[in-house]
């Protein structure tokens, strides 16, 4: 298994319309480990292909201790409406409140291929939207109003200080320092 860098605000890929994944094949099952190795060296508890530069419409997700793999997910029923604080790997260190349906069904492939539901609310429905968002282009910045946009946007751009890169690079040691700040927080 492999670190892959995570793709950061201003990278095309982000923004691009994902492809569906037509056979889930060994190549596509690397792709899904590889995407979980990095998640979780990042402390996130989603990551979509196209934040690890790929193309492919599936992502993963770890909530409740719980993985997850939706492979070519599609919403097919939503319900109520929840506000709630959203980050993204994508986007680190910016946070700001999105409102989304408070439970979802979702229609996706396994890891085999195999077609399955999910029923979900809580965070799970929460953390679904996100992900599926993201293969379709859209991040929970978009959500925000014209202000805190704004405002999420240039916070972002003081703490890059100038710094171009597209990527970020994900090393253990560092998610084990920044989990250690969040315990300090
Ligand atoms: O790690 C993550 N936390 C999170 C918190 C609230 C709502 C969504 C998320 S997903 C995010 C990881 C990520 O960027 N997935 O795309
Ligand atoms: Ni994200």
């Amino acid at each position: 298994m492999s670190l892959l860098d995570i793709y950061v605000l201003g990278a095309p890929i982000l923004r691009q319309e994902t492809r569906v994944v037509e056979n889930v094949d060994d190549g596509v099952r690397r792709l899904i480990d590889d995407m979980f190795e990095t998640m979780y060296a990042a402390k996130g508890i989603g990551l979509a292909a196209p934040q690890v530069g790929r193309n492919e419409r599936l992502a993963v997700l770890d909530i409740d201790q719980k993985p997850y793999v939706i492979v070519n997910p599609e919403i097919v029923l939503r319900e109520g409406a929840h506000k709630a604080e959203e980050g993204c790997l994508s986007i680190p260190e910016i946070y700001g409140d999105v409102e989304r349906a408070a439970h979802v069904k979702v229609k996706a492939l396994d890891r085999d291929g195999e077609p399955f539901e999910l029923d979900a609310s809580e965070l799970l429905a929460r953390c679904l939207q996100h992900e599926i968002d993201h293969l379709h282009g859209r991040l929970f910045i978009d959500y925000l109003g014209l202000l805190k946009r704004r405002a999420a946007i240039s916070k972002w751009e003081k703490l890059r200080k100038g710094d171009k890169s597209l990527t970020r690079t994900v090393t253990p040691r560092e998610a084990a320092a920044q989990h250690k700040r969040d315990e300090e927080l």
